[in-house]
C-alpha cells in the first residue's frame, strides 16, 4: 500500500511550517496550484520564505478537505511528448472554505505580512459584464455583498471588505493580482472593485481608486481537471497518494505588469511595463482555438482537445483560425515570436498527457467568448476582411448551448445565462435565423455593435444554419474544403 502524503512522508528543499503568509489566493483550484504556486515555489526553493500562500475557496470544501490530511502538500505532474514528471509543492499553507467562517479570511486578508492578494475565480467570479467590464450590480451576489459588507460572498465582495478593514487598521493594501483570462484584467478587475467599494462608501471608493495596485497579468499553463486515473498514475510514479495531485504541461509561462507597490516575490515570470499585446496573442491565439475546437470538437463527439488535433480537419481549422484570421490583428509583443508561440501551441494542444476536455473548455461560454473570439471579430469587420472561422466558433457556440447534441441527448451546458440560453434556444427551435439573432441580442455578451453588423450577422447565420442541417463534422470538412 502506498503511504499518504505528509510533511512526514514528503521530501521538500525547505521546511513549509517556517514560511511567512506573504499571499492569500482566492479560487485556490487546480490552476492557480499548478501556475502561480508553482512559480512561487520556486522562490520559496531559492530561500525567500515570506512568501507562503494562504489559499481560499468561495464555494466548496473539496480541496480543503482533500488537501488538511496532507499538509497541504500536493503533487505537480508536468508532461510533454516524452513523458511525465512529479514534484511536490509546498508553497500552499492552508485553505479557507469562504460560506463556513468569511471573518477568518477577511482576517487572513488582513495579516500584516499579506502584501498580495492574487485571484483565480473564473471568469463569471468577478460579477461583471463581460462586454464592457463594468460591475453588474444587479448579480445577486454583489446585490447580497451591498447589504451583508462584512459577510460578503463575492471575490469583489471579499477585496473591498478586506481593503476597508486594512484602512481601518492603519495597514497599507495589499496589490490585487488577478490570474484569470479576463480582457486586461488588472484594469477590469479594478473597474470592478473600485465601482462596489464606492457603492458602499464613495470614501472607501476613493480609497481604492487612490491606493490599491492592480497589475494586470498574461497567464499561460494547460490545466485540465485532476482524474482518478490521474491519481493512481501519479501514486504509482511516487510511491505516495496524493487526494487532488495536478496535472499539468511542462509548458509554463506568465506575464506580469510590474507594480507591487508593497513588494512581490522574485517569480522567475515575464516582468513588462504593458502586458495587452501579450494578452491579445495568447487570449485570441490559444483561448479563441480552444474555444472553437471545444464547441465543434463535442459536437463532432471528440472528448479531450487532443481528439480534436487528430481530426485532421477540425485541427486545420484551428490553424486557420489562427494563421488567417487572429494573427493579422496583433501587435508582435516585445521580444516575442508569434510564429514560434503558434508552433508550440499547436504541439500543446496535442500534447498525449493531457486529457483536457472539451467540455470542460465549453464551460462558461458566455463569459468567454468576448475576448476569446469578439475582439478579433471587431478589428476584422473594421477592416472590411473575412471572419469564416471565428462566425464558426460563435455559431458553434449557439449550437452546443441549445442543450440538445447531434444524436438528440442532452448536454450539460455549465454557463451562468444558462437558463436564458436554453430558453431563447427552445423558443427559436433548430432555425437559424431564428435561434441566431435571439442570442445575438444578449447584450453583455455580442455588446450593441456587433448584433447589428450585417457582415456579422449573415456569417453567424449561415454558420449556424450548416451545424443545424449537416451537423459540426461535415461543417468544418466543408470549411477545409473551401480554406485548402
Ligand atoms: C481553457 C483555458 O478552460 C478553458 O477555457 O481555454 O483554461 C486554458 O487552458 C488556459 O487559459 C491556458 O492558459
Amino acid at each position: 500500500m502506498t503511504e499518504r502524503l505528509s510533511l512526514g512522508t514528503a521530501t521538500l528543499a525547505y521546511d513549509p511550517r517556517l514560511l511567512d503568509i506573504g499571499i492569500v489566493h482566492l479560487g485556490v483550484g487546480a490552476f492557480h496550484r499548478a501556475h502561480m504556486a508553482d512559480y512561487t515555489d520556486a522562490v520559496l526553493r531559492k530561500g525567500d520564505l515570506r512568501w507562503g500562500i494562504m489559499g481560499a475557496s468561495l464555494r466548496s470544501p473539496e480541496t480543503r478537505d482533500a488537501l488538511a490530511p496532507q499538509d497541504w502538500l500536493y503533487t505537480l505532474a508536468e508532461s510533454d511528448e516524452t513523458g511525465e514528471r512529479c514534484r511536490l509543492i509546498g508553497a500552499l499553507r492552508g485553505v479557507l472554505v469562504a460560506p463556513e467562517d468569511c471573518q477568518a479570511l477577511i482576517e487572513a486578508m488582513c495579516l500584516p505580512s499579506v502584501k498580495i492578494v492574487s485571484l483565480t475565480v473564473t471568469e463569471k467570479g468577478y460579477c461583471h459584464d463581460p462586454a464592457t467590464g463594468e460591475l453588474n450590480e444587479s448579480h445577486p451576489d454583489i446585490v447580497h455583498d451591498l447589504a451583508n459588507p462584512s459577510a460578503p460572498r463575492s471575490a469583489p465582495g471579499f477585496l473591498v471588505e478586506a481593503l476597508r478593514a486594512r484602512k481601518a487598521r492603519g495597514l497599507p493594501p495589499f496589490t490585487v493580482l488577478c490570474c484569470d483570462n479576463l480582457p486586461a484584467n488588472g484594469r477590469t478587475v479594478a473597474k470592478v472593485v473600485t465601482r462596489l467599494a464606492h457603492l458602499r462608501d464613495p470614501a472607501l471608493g476613493r480609497h481604492v481608486a487612490e491606493n490599491v495596485a492592480f497589475p494586470a497579468t498574461m497567464v499561460d499553463r494547460i490545466v485540465p481537471a485532476t482524474t482518478d486515473a490521474d491519481r493512481a498514475r501519479i501514486a504509482a510514479a511516487t510511491g505516495l497518494s496524493d487526494s487532488w495531485p495536478v496535472v499539468t504541461e511542462a509548458y509554463n509561462n506568465w506575464v506580469v505588469e510590474d507594480h507591487f507597490p508593497q513588494g512581490r516575490p522574485a517569480w522567475d515570470a515575464t516582468f513588462v511595463s504593458d502586458i495587452a499585446p501579450f494578452e491579445l496573442m495568447k487570449l485570441r491565439l490559444l483561448n479563441g482555438a480552444h474555444s472553437t475546437m471545444a464547441y465543434l470538437g463535442y459536437l463532432a463527439g471528440h472528448e479531450t482537445i487532443a481528439d480534436c488535433m487528430r481530426d485532421e480537419a477540425l485541427s486545420h481549422l484551428a490553424a486557420h483560425l489562427m494563421n488567417e484570421e487572429v494573427t493579422p490583428t496583433l501587435a508582435v509583443p516585445p521580444g516575442a515570436d508569434i510564429a514560434a508561440y503558434k508552433l508550440a501551441l499547436l504541439r500543446r494542444f496535442r500534447n498525449p498527457g493531457l486529457r483536457h476536455r472539451t467540455w470542460q473548455i465549453a464551460m462558461d461560454g458566455s463569459q468567454k467568448l468576448p475576448q476569446r473570439l469578439l475582439g478579433t471579430t471587431r478589428d476584422r469587420l473594421k477592416a472590411g476582411q473575412r471572419i469564416d472561422a471565428l462566425a464558426l466558433g460563435v455559431a458553434a457556440w449557439m449550437r452546443y448551448v441549445t442543450g440538445i447534441d447531434e444524436q438528440g441527448n442532452a448536454i450539460d451546458v455549465r454557463d451562468p445565462l444558462r437558463d436564458t440560453l436554453r430558453a431563447r434556444a427552445d423558443a427559436a427551435g433548430p432555425d437559424a435565423s431564428r435561434l441566431a439573432p435571439a442570442l445575438l441580442s444578449l447584450e453583455q455578451v455580442f455588446g450593441r455593435d456587433l448584433p447589428q453588423d450585417p457582415v456579422f450577422i449573415n456569417a453567424v447565420t449561415q454558420a449556424l444554419d450548416s451545424l443545424f442541417r449537416i451537423g459540426s463534422r461535415r461543417t468544418y470538412e466543408a470549411f477545409r474544403s473551401a480554406h485548402p
